[in-house]
């Protein structure tokens, strides 16, 4: 078993309940276990300003599957939720994008795949709900807690549980 986090995110839709079922779709309790959920984040968007803001989210799992298996466990869910990748712009507006922060302590640079995520520390609408859950955490050398402090987190707010 080795320990992962993910981030999802989406804003395309009604994102809370696309990306609750996508974190129900990913884990299914045997190759993939849920540890940890973050609480969502509504956050503004990041790369490509003109479009509606995001609902963001990290989770922590245990997982058998291998780094590749696991990425394509969540392109599949990307695929079941409606992400359609041919009709999109970079950085632009998605059901739902899943993408592995981390996987264990493994670096990786591969075409396709590269661990941990090349982006994590420029992105507070990461960074604030993975420290959430893991604020202790050490990734690529830096503390989650410390990371957070370096990055603008204006305009992202943390959403109570859904009713
Ligand atoms: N890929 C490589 N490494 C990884 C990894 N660790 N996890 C490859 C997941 N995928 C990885 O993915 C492009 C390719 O990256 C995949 O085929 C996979 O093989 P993509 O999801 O189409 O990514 P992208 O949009 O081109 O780029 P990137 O940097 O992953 O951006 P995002 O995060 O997907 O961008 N603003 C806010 N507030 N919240 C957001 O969630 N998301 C985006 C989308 C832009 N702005 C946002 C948000
Ligand atoms: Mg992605």
């Amino acid at each position: 078993m080795t320990e992962a986090f993910l981030a999802l995110g989406g804003n395309v839709g009604n994102s809370r309940a696309i990306l609750d079922r996508a974190v129900q779709l990913l884990c299914d309790g045997k190759d993939v276990r849920l540890t940890a959920r973050s609480s969502d984040y509504a956050t503004p968007p990041w790369g490509f300003k003109y479009q509606p803001p995001f609902i963001n989210l990290c989770i922590a799992v245990e997982t058998i599957l291998a780094p590749r298996d696991l990425l394509a466990r969540g392109q599949e869910v990307e695929l079941k939720l409606g992400r359609d990748r041919a009709h999109e712009k970079r950085w632009g507006p998605r059901t739902c994008d899943i993408d592995i922060i981390a996987y264990g302590d493994l670096t990786l640079d591969e075409p396709g795949l590269i661990l941990p995520h090349p982006r994590l520390f420029e992105r507070a609408f990461v960074l604030l709900p993975l420290a959430e859950i893991a604020g202790d955490r050490v990734i690529a050398g830096q503390k989650l807690n410390e990371a957070l402090a370096t990055v603008d987190r204006a305009g992202i707010e943390r959403l109570p549980p859904l009713g």
